[in-house]
């Protein structure tokens, strides 16, 4: 199946009576550069609650791939702040380790592989430039290193739920008996906390939403006025989830790659959900999934959690 290109995602979900483009838009070079900066914003918070497992439990979580060789896969490597948190943990103890970072943006690969050779000296590095899963599948004719393969972050959430599965079923089919996932999970919170979380008083995820549009203009020659939207956070207890919307402040009509779209006054075009999960949901993804469930590691406040899955013997 081909990959879905900017242009096709876009115009496909302008046309939609409710429209929506897919999130992983959001992040070309810019846009990438915003992520980082809302994961510094103080009230960003998964950033620092997920850090803080990690920097509690990082010798536990490593301890079942300790000692012989592994290969360390990161989905979504971000600033690689928090992946450094565990190399680090298991590169002392096992220098056989290996770090592979898969990503489609030659950015953001090369960002994460260079931070983390220059921070772990001796560390063997292996970027794959891919779609997570078929990066993933490339990896098969592999020796018998185990992989621990990071998908950390809360990146699930940005998948509804019933896809969530459908991609951890997919993953658990890229592996093999022994290897480990840690994958961690936005636990439901109060309102305000996500509210505040999505929408920051700096207008840093504003500018990060925003972006979009103007990416629109620069790749797919948009003439769309991003002055003329806004960013949009509303919490959906029924899911529940956070969700980004921006929307139009006037009627108008936009028009890309030679096509035209019109927007009523107060008309939203979907850009991402943040899928919020209770405890219970992740045990229950772990099975649905394939996977064996090894271990659970919660922050302080029982804000996010990091679970180790573990795909069992045949
Ligand atoms: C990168 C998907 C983890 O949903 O929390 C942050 C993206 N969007 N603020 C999230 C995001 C707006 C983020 N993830």
């Amino acid at each position: 199946m081909a990959p879905p290109t900017f242009a096709a995602d876009v115009l496909e979900g302008l046309r939609r009576p409710r429209k929506e483009i897919p999130s992983r838009w959001l992040y070309d070079a810019r846009g990438s550069r915003l992520f980082q900066a809302i994961m510094a914003l103080p009230g960003y918070y998964p950033t620092r609650v997920e850090e803080e497992i990690l920097e509690r439990h990082a010798p536990g979580i490593t301890a079942p791939l300790a000692g012989g060789a592994c290969s360390v896969v990161d989905l979504g490597a971000g600033d690689g702040s928090k992946t450094r948190i565990l190399l680090a943990s298991l590169f002392r103890r096992s220098p056989r380790t290996s770090y592979v970072p898969i990503d489609l943006s030659t950015t953001a690969l090369a960002q994460a592989a260079h931070r983390m050779a220059s921070r772990l000296p001796g560390l063997r590095v292996s970027p794959i430039k891919a779609d997570w899963l078929d990066g993933l599948r490339s990896l098969a004719p592999r020796g018998s290193a185990p992989l621990l393969v990071l998908f950390l972050g809360s990146n699930i959430g940005n998948l509804e739920r019933g896809d969530a599965l459908a991609f951890l079923c997919s993953l658990r089919a890229a592996l093999r008996p022994g290897d480990h996932v840690l994958i961690g999970f936005d636990l439901l919170k109060g309102r305000s906390t996500l509210q505040a979380a999505y929408d920051d008083d700096r207008g840093v995820t504003r500018a990060f939403n925003l972006n979009l549009l103007a990416r629109i203009n620069r790749e797919l020659g948009g003439d769309v006025d991003p002055a003329s939207f806004e960013h949009v956070a509303t919490f959906d207890p029924s899911r529940p989830a956070m969700e980004s919307w921006l929307r139009s402040r006037r009627r108008q009509v936009v028009h890309v790659a030679g096509r035209s779209f019109r927007l009523e006054a107060g008309e939203r075009i979907h850009t991402e959900v943040s899928c919020k999960y209770h405890e219970p949901d992740v045990a229950a993804m772990a099975g649905a999934a394939g996977f064996e469930e090894v271990g659970r590691y919660r922050d302080r406040r029982h804000w996010f959690v990091d679970a180790l899955w573990r795909v069992g013997a045949p």
